[in-house]
């Protein structure tokens, strides 16, 4: 069958056979889909036994809720951002924090407090490195951003994030920091390890028939929002991770890997009421001024809650 042959069919189905009104962009999405699908099976010649396959692989994928995870994998939550860069691009924005992507495993409700936040419970710090990260939020302008909201979560030394991971406290690892007068923020946690596929998954299992890994560097995830502003969605990775530029979901970019200082001077470590040597990250975001030139930043998704 040939591809007109094939857009006739599909229209058939999408369009012609509707009797009451549609929602229109869900008709043309739909239509625009399925005839692509159509065509790849006309193309590549997929026999039947590969389509269920297919069906198959989808519902097992959509039961173990790893779409999400399968649509960072397969690079769909990179090409989103790469969509909105160039957006903000053709707007004129330029010189704020890259984004990048947030991933299936943020968790809205995490405490919240001013300024400051210890993220760990403490239960790891006899095998962890600690770490306090701290910066500024600024504006457009490069003025101080106080009251702006930087929510921060991270894997543990498992790779495991809390909620996801049943056997963490509740909001381990997770905080939402509000900026002090200065729009200065700072927390205390644990440097974290990277993230790997569940083994035994849909996700990886797919990445094994594609030849790929399942592994993310070390990274530490960020949405920072402030009234007025577009709202940040980032991470910064880990410096010296083995996959700090082979991240299966293609989210490492340069500006978001920030220096790390290890801070042993025994003032510091005393200073800080710790008993052996820590490491520090100085990192600041730089968001943009609220827009009509370019698409909203808030991206909605199913998003867990605790
Ligand atoms: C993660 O921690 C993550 O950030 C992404 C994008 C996918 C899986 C796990
Ligand atoms: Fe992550």
């Amino acid at each position: 069958m040939n591809h007109a042959d094939i857009d006739t069919l599909v229209k058939n189905w999408i369009v012609d056979a509707a009797s009451r009104p549609a929602n229109p962009r869900v008709q043309q999405v739909v239509q625009r889909l399925l005839g692509d699908l159509c065509k790849a099976i006309e193309d590549l010649d997929i026999t039947p036994t590969e389509f269920w396959h297919g069906i198959a692989y989808l519902s097992a994928a959509g039961a173990a809720n790893e779409l999400g995870l399968l649509s960072a994998g397969l690079g769909l939550e990179r090409f989103l951002d790469i969509r909105a860069d160039e957006a903000e691009q053709k707007a004129g924005l330029e010189g704020g924090t890259p984004r990048t992507i947030e991933g299936p495993l943020y968790v809205a409700g995490a405490p919240e407090s001013v300024g400051f936040a210890r993220l760990d419970d403490g239960s790891e710090s006899d095998r962890a490195e600690t770490l306090f990260m701290q910066g500024t939020v600024f504006d457009q302008e490069g003025k101080p951003l106080p009251n702006a909201k930087v929510e921060v979560w991270h894997a543990n030394l498992l790779g495991n994030y809390s909620f996801f991971d049943r056997t963490q406290s509740d909001f381990n690892l997770r905080r939402t920091i509000v900026t002090d007068a200065d729009g200065r923020y700072q927390f205390r946690s644990i440097i974290p390890v990277g993230y790997g596929c569940p083994p035994d998954g849909t996700t990886q299992q797919l990445l094994d028939l594609l030849g790929r890994h399942g592994q993310r560097p070390a990274h530490i995830h960020f949405f920072v929002s402030a009234p007025g502003h577009r709202k940040l969605t980032t991470q910064i990775n880990i410096d010296g991770d083995e996959y700090l530029w082979d991240d299966f979901a293609f989210a490492s970019r340069e500006g978001l890997v920030p220096a790390i200082a290890r801070i042993d001077d025994p003032a510091a470590i005393d200073a800080k009421r710790l008993d052996k040597p820590f490491a520090s990250i100085d990192f600041d975001f730089h968001l943009y001024r609220d827009t009509e030139a370019a698409p909203s930043t808030i991206v909605e998704r199913n998003r867990a809650a605790a």
